[in-house]
């Protein structure tokens, strides 16, 4: 039975690829850095059939621990702090996570085992202010906030650990991916969550930031197989993963009415604007939520992930905005805004 250790297991992603690893018949670990309440709702399901181990990326002595009582086979390393309006208020321990915490798993590797296979989940936003359009495994990068240059500093110190010292190491350059269990401060889950509401009478309006950012939205249950397929070549290499198609904030708030017959009509400009259903407004824009510098658009080639790894995105963007609200609705349904809304 191989054993794979996953850091950032509470996370959206985490849950996702514990699944996956679990039905391909692996002891999985997944860390978790304590915390004041009980964060395991989204690995509630399996939450008996994984190991939950205690382990902080910014603190080494954990690392070494782990490493010494699992000796994993495969580490996916998910963990970060992964909110970019988060990395202009905590750029320090943005740094210290999300950048630093790369290259302290990397080090306990070296020392402890260095045949255990490492992924670093690696981001679009290193594309940032992109130089090519689509961006492909050979774009430059030009990262436009502090957490895209902290996952910059764990792309290259990924790829020195294979360089310098053998390691099997590889970076998944992700793309947007969602679902319904993504955080509820990213775009694409704000607004399935506020559509869900409005529709069941619990709000009348939700305000949005920059409505003409562009994302390549694909679902994050496609996306953890192609982690593993990463670990399962003969020759570690880094990679894109993406849907090869880009939509606005606009295309996500209109498909995510559409999924609850409640067609959007826009009016006004800039900060004026407001999107209205049946004469009444349900969205407007608020600058407290522009980025001090914005990454427009981004787009990702997959073919290269398509030739190597046989990997391809299933799920289309409007059934990932469809599965989000219907989700939602459902969860608040049952479970009432109070319950949900926290
Ligand atoms: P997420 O939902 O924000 O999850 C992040 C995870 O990291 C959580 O489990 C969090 O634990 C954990 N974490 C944060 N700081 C930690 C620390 N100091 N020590 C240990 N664990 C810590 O992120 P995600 O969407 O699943 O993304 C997974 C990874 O892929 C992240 O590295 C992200 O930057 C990267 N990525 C994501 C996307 C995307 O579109 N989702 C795209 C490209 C790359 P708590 O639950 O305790 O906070
Ligand atoms: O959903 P977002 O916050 O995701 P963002 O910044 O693209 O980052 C996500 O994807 C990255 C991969 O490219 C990951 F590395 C990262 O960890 C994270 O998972 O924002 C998407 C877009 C932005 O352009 C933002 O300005 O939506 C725009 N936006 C407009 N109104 C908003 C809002 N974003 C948020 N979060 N909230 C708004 O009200």
């Amino acid at each position: 039975m191989k054993r794979a250790l996953i850091t950032g297991l509470t996370g959206q992603d985490g849950s996702y690829l514990a699944k996956f690893l679990l039905d391909k018949g692996y002891k999985v670990y997944g860390m978790h850095r304590r915390t004041s309440m009980d964060i395991f709702e989204r690995v509630g399901d399996i939450k008996n059939r994984i190991q939950i181990v205690d382990g902080d990326l910014t603190d080494t002595a954990s690392l070494i621990r782990l490493l010494r009582e699992i000796n994993p086979d495969e580490i996916y390393n998910l963990a970060s702090q992964s909110f970019v309006p988060a990395s202009w208020t905590q750029p320090i321990s943005t740094g210290n996570i999300t950048g630093l915490g790369v290259l302290r798993i990397l080090e306990v590797i070296r020392l402890i085992n260095p045949k255990i296979k490492f992924y670093q989940a690696s981001s679009s936003e290193m594309f940032g202010k992109a130089q090519d359009n689509p961006q492909t495994e050979k774009t430059p990068f030009h990262p436009s906030n502090p957490y895209a240059i902290a996952k910059v500093y764990g792309y290259w110190i990924t790829k020195h650990y294979k360089e310098a010292y053998g390691i099997f190491a590889c970076n998944g350059i992700l793309f947007n991916h969602e679902s319904p269990t993504r955080g509820k401060q990213f775009v694409t889950r704000k607004i399935s969550h506020s559509v869900a509401k409005i529709k069941l009478g619990f709000q009348e309006c939700f305000e949005l930031g920059n409505l003409n950012a562009k994302r390549d939205w694909g679902f994050a249950g496609d996306y953890a197989e192609a982690m593993w397929l990463m670990l399962q070549q003969d020759k570690p290499d880094d990679y894109i993963i993406a849907t090869g198609e880009t939509h606005s904030v606009r295309e996500f708030v209109e498909e995510a009415f559409n999924v609850v017959d409640m067609p959007i009509m826009w009016e006004g400009e800039g900060m004026n604007e407001v999107g209205k259903y049946n004469g009444k407004i349900v969205i407007k824009v608020n600058p407290k939520f522009y980025r001090p510098v914005e990454v427009d658009c981004l787009l990702g080639n997959p073919e290269k992930a398509k030739r190597e790894l046989g990997w391809e995105p299933k799920t289309k963007f409007k059934e990932i905005a469809r599965m989000m609200v219907n989700y939602d609705i459902k969860r608040l349904g049952e479970k009432g805004l109070q319950a949900v809304d926290r």
